[in-house]
């Protein structure tokens, strides 16, 4: 379901016959946007993923799943900058670590920009992306952009991505960059030290699965079987304007995992976006052509404690709602879980039997005829990851 959001925004999405043509005046400009065998055509639409989850949903990991690349988010991590951290509080106490950018009032229930998962994928030769949130409610306030860097090269493109609500340290190096908002997606190119818009094309931003997405019109950029380092941020539109054009907060990354089980996990993600720990921090390599092979990987997630995702049926009315005395409840449906792998094991999505070592009763001691047959397993049933 696409909504019109132009009272907000003063822009109307553009038909899609509009967006064809545009999309063809704008590669016949640009040209050279891939091998000289493709001829312009009406933009494609990849299916909306039905799931709309792929894989198992285990946060701070990335995978490819039969055609697309994933990364699973964590969930109630959209807090922003640490400011507390870039203005001088020792980011390793729990008072200041972490997150401090609260939403705007009209951003109620809040919430609004908590990416959970994003999905990298090609349909058709054209480069397609979803986010699922955790909240869409609105869908006029979530704003997504996915950054390139094609030349896998820090040095050259844009060292940030516009809006300067991102202060990062070291450059992201970024070529190209896709933004989808209810009023529309865009493809940015950064050239001679400025980003422009090559095209504009339609988005999806759907209240009812919490995606939004889009597919960038093979004219304009194609991906091929290219290796391209990836950044993805989550911000909010307002009535004043977008995070990408500084006027409103960016609240969530992708790609930054290795975070620790304390608060929403969101400590090392913070850092990043207060420009206190590497912005390389936040880049995923996303190999294309692992995607056209529909390569299938394995998740390796380490012996202890993983944050993994349950997504409830229950139909609530999503955000984060306090009550009278201030204590919060989180309304979406993705609910994180801790699952401990011991020592020893791996995780490999399929359900697991673990044998329990019983304790041995006073008896015949080893050799002797009674303990030849040892006695079955007591057996574990470990919960099928995921959905
Ligand atoms: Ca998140
Ligand atoms: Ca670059
Ligand atoms: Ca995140």
């Amino acid at each position: 379901m696409k909504r019109d959001v132009s009272a907000w925004f003063g822009l109307r999405s553009a038909p899609r016959a509009l967006c064809a043509a545009a999309t063809a005046a704008v590669a016949a400009l640009i040209g050279g946007c891939g091998d000289s065998s493709f001829s312009p055509s009406v933009p494609v639409s990849a299916p909306t993923p039905s799931g709309p989850t792929v894989g198992a949903l285990i946060s701070g990991t990335r995978a490819y799943n039969e055609g697309t690349f994933i990364w699973t988010d964590y969930a109630y991590d959209d807090r922003g900058a640490n400011t507390d951290a870039a203005s001088g509080g020792d980011r390793t106490q729990s008072a200041f670590a972490g997150g401090d950018i609260k939403y705007p009032p009209e951003a109620a229930p809040g919430n609004a920009a908590d990416l959970i998962e994003l999905q990298i994928s090609v349909y058709q030769q054209a480069l397609v992306v979803w986010a699922v949130l955790e909240t869409l409610v609105d869908p006029r306030l979530p704003v997504l952009a996915v950054a390139f860097d094609t030349d896998r090269d820090a040095a050259t493109g844009a060292p940030s991505l516009p809006g300067g609500r991102w202060p990062n340290r070291g450059a992201l190096g970024v070529e190209v960059m896709v933004t989808v908002a209810a009023s529309g997606a865009q493809l940015w190119e950064y050239a001679d030290g400025a980003w422009t818009t090559a095209g504009s094309f339609d988005a999806v931003v759907d209240p009812e699965t919490n995606l939004l997405g889009t597919t960038v019109p093979p004219d304009l950029l194609r991906p091929g079987r290219q290796v391209w380092r990836a950044v993805a941020a989550l911000g909010i539109g307002s009535a004043a304007g977008t995070w990408l054009d500084g006027a409103a907060d960016v609240f969530d990354l992708a790609f930054v995992g290795d975070e620790l089980l304390v608060r929403w996990q969101e400590n090392r993600q913070a850092d990043i976006l207060a420009g206190a720990l590497d912005a390389s921090e936040a880049v995923a390599e996303v190999d294309f052509g692992r995607i056209l092979d529909k390569e299938d990987s394995a998740i390796d997630i380490p012996a202890g404690f993983s944050t993994f995702l349950y997504r409830s049926e229950l139909k609530l009315s999503e955000g984060v709602v306090r009550d009278e005395e201030g204590s919060p409840s989180f309304l979406g449906p993705y609910q994180p879980y801790a699952v401990y792998i011991p020592v020893g094991h791996r995780y490999t999505g399929a359900p697991e039997q673990l044998p329990v070592e019983p304790d041995r009763p006073e008896g015949p001691e080893e050799g002797d005829d009674a303990v030849d047959e040892p006695p079955p397993p007591v057996g574990v049933q470990r919960a099928r990851a995921g959905r």
